[in-house]
């Protein structure tokens, strides 16, 4: 008796125990999942999938569904062996039930996979549980369907037989996002398909299918070739130097290596890395170790075949990375995360393990590949020619600058602050709205750069065009952290906080911030991964009624507030530029559309755009670099076929002049 109530006691001890956890995975998501943004809400979706994951890399699952369905709620489903259903071993409900409310419960197993540890990745299923209105588990296993129903991570019942299943197993959840946590639970179906495709190559032969049942988008994804064929989706539509990648992989104390790589004829190049299937924005030791071996591997054979010659000139990393496109992913056991966003990989055994592997099947590729070998030689060889080049240009450059007094380009007119954290830079697209914003700034920590007319188009440049260009030498100045990867670009010496791009909203306006973009994202990535830039919004319109004045940002807004107005929307005309009115059978109401940032006198534009009390500016991230990556490639790149289709794709949603 005296047994059965200690029982009795401690199972009601650990219901207290496991509310307590949803408890405070509901009072401090952004602990669990990051943010309650709409990157926390897309960060669900990739929890469950990451599951299924897991149950493919241990080799019991090749399918799995992901369905965006009418209501909003999400349905992952895979062909795995269900998550076990019976008697917990220590807890006395079915595992199912502790894997769905326990957190980290599925940590405390080992399923013998390469979990995350750290990071946004990995917390389990029942962070997702908790967060979400409800959640339905369905499993098939046994022949038999086990159900079980949550309400904000809380069990309805205990989990039930349902029904029989001939065959099939697996395992299937159904989850409502929770409105009372997340700022919008709108599901964006082109941010699931972006990362579900990129699973699909990291895992070949995995077959994922998505379905939006609000629009009736679908996309089936299965890559044979795996990374061999990721590789090859990034450099679709350039031109290439062997007909297809060169692929590596191995294994060395636990950890998995698997890379692929292949040359085309731009100067940037593109390297994606990734560390059991997490993106690793921030690189890091495998990056590294793929880096030094690359130089290594093709500078012994370059000098060995006297394609190098080594009294004429020295060839750096870059060199033998220009035109480079390439995919490295690896498998680590315990990996340690680091660096602002946790996306940089931190164990120093990975290096030795990629650079090995690497230097020995790429110097085998080499002896076997004669003719390719030479080609990328004498590719890399021409691209430290045209660098020393630029380096010359930039010296002369330099010199010209030195005899400027400050040494900061004059077009700039610099904030009176000079701690980094409190300051802020604007590119202002034109002289006019450039001296709007001087005029109307808060001088202490708000500095204006105006840019003329359109920015080069970095895409199209070779290294030493872009140090010559005027525009993006006073951007590189007035910013005064250098130019490039982590080797040239000093991060420490970043001049301001927050650096906000301000364009007409406009055609012209979105070209020149396209070109900005493309120019960071090439030549300033730190800047973009350290969450320092962003996009200013500029209003639309004007509404005027009597004394009162109000900015609408878009048209949505424009209606919304004629409505307020009780303005009968049929009797209004807007016409480009002009003014219009409309009555609400009284006062006027005055209508003004803005052409550009320059029609704003300096007092509209700090109280509708700079200031940081009123105003919204768009932070811009890099959540998912390859798109960007290959979205920047067809905006900006030579090919026209490509973008043309992007520009119909897109005709509906996007004015994208180019
Ligand atoms: C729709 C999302 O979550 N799939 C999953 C499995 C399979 C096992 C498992 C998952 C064992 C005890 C921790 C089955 N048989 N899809 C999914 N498929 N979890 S999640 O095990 C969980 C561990 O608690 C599984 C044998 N071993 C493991």
């Amino acid at each position: 008796m005296a047994k059965n109530n200690n029982d009795q006691q401690s199972y009601t001890e650990k219901d207290i125990q496991v509310l307590k956890g949803m408890e405070h995975v509901r009072k401090r998501p952004a602990m669990y999942i990051g943010d309650v943004s709409s990157r926390g809400l897309h960060h669900l979706a990739y929890e469950v999938v990451d599951n299924a994951i897991d149950e493919a890399l241990a080799g019991y699952c090749d399918k799995i569904t992901l369905s965006i369905n009418k209501d909003g709620s999400i349905t992952v489903e895979d062909n795995g062996r269900g998550i076990p259903t019976g008697p917990h071993p220590t807890e006395k409900i079915s595992t199912l039930e502790v894997v769905m409310t326990q957190l980290n419960a599925g940590g405390k197993f080992n399923r013998d996979t390469y979990k995350v540890s750290g990071g946004l990745h990995g917390v389990g299923v029942s962070v997702v549980n908790a967060l979400s209105e409800y959640l339905e588990v369905e499993v098939y296993r046994d022949g038999k369907i086990f159900y079980q129903k949550y309400k904000r991570g809380v069990p309805d019942k205990p989990v039930k037989e349902t029904g029989k299943v001939k065959q099939k197993t697996g395992t299937r959840v159904t989850f409502m996002p929770d409105k009372d946590i997340f700022k919008n639970t709108l599901i964006k179906y082109e941010t699931i398909e972006d990362r579900l495709r990129e699973l699909a190559y990291l895992n070949k032969d995995l077959q994922i299918n998505i379905k939006d049942e609000r629009t009736d988008k679908s996309v089936e994804f299965k890559f044979k070739g795996g990374l061999v064929d990721f590789v090859k989706y990034l450099d679709e539509g350039e031109k290439t130097m062997t007909n297809k990648p060169i692929y590596i992989t191995g294994e060395r104390e636990n950890v998995q290596v698997e890379i692929a790589f292949q040359y085309n004829d731009s100067y940037s190049d593109d390297i994606l890395t990734f560390v059991n299937n997490i993106n690793t924005i921030e690189g890091g030791t495998h990056l590294e170790g793929f880096k030094s071996a690359l130089t290594r591997t093709l500078n012994n054979y370059g000098l060995k075949n006297n394609i190098i010659k080594s009294d004429k000139l020295t060839l750096t990393g870059d060199d033998f990375r220009e035109g480079l496109t390439c995919v490295l992913s690896a498998k680590v056991p315990e990996p340690q995360f680091e660096g602002q966003t946790k996306t940089k990989l931190g164990n120093s055994e990975v290096k030795g393990i990629v650079q090995s592997i690497t230097g020995e099947q790429l110097g085998e590729y080499l002896e076997e590949n004669p003719s390719v070998a030479k080609k990328i030689l004498e590719k890399c060889v021409r691209a430290a020619e045209v660098r020393e080049a630029a380096r010359h240009a930039r010296d002369l450059a330099r010199r010209k600058n030195a005899l400027e007094i400050s040494g900061l380009p004059g077009k700039l007119a610099d904030c009176s602050l000079t701690d980094p954290a409190l300051c802020e830079l604007y590119l202002v697209e034109g002289d006019s709205a450039g001296g709007s914003a001087k005029q109307g700034r808060d001088r202490r920590f708000q500095a204006i750069l105006p840019l003329k007319g359109k920015i080069l188009n970095v895409e199209k440049a070779r290294k030493n065009k872009i140090y010559e260009n005027e525009e993006i030498r006073t951007m590189i100045t007035a910013i005064g952290a250098g130019i490039g990867d982590s080797e040239e670009f000093n991060e420490n010496k970043i001049r301001y906080d927050k650096i906000i791009i301000m364009c007409d909203a406009d055609v012209d306006g979105s070209h020149i911030r396209t070109l900005l973009l493309t120019f960071f994202f090439r030549h300033m990535k730190p800047i973009i991964d350290t969450g320092k830039l962003f996009i200013a919004q500029p209003p639309l319109y004007k509404i005027k009624k009597g004394k009162s004045e109000i900015y609408a940002y878009n048209d949505d807004e424009r209606d919304e507030i004629l409505k307020n107005f009780k303005v009968d929307k049929k009797s209004v005309v807007i016409e480009g530029g002009d003014e219009s009115t409309g009555t609400d059978g009284g006062s006027k109401v005055h209508i003004s559309r803005f052409k550009g940032l320059g029609e704003m006198n300096p007092d509209q534009l700090w109280s509708t755009t700079m200031n940081p009390e009123t105003r919204t500016i768009l932070l811009v991230t890099n959540d998912n670099a390859m798109a960007a990556d290959k979205l920047f490639r067809i905006l900006m790149g030579e090919e026209v076929e490509p973008r043309r289709k992007f520009i119909e794709d897109n005709a509906k949603y996007a004015k994208i002049d180019v």
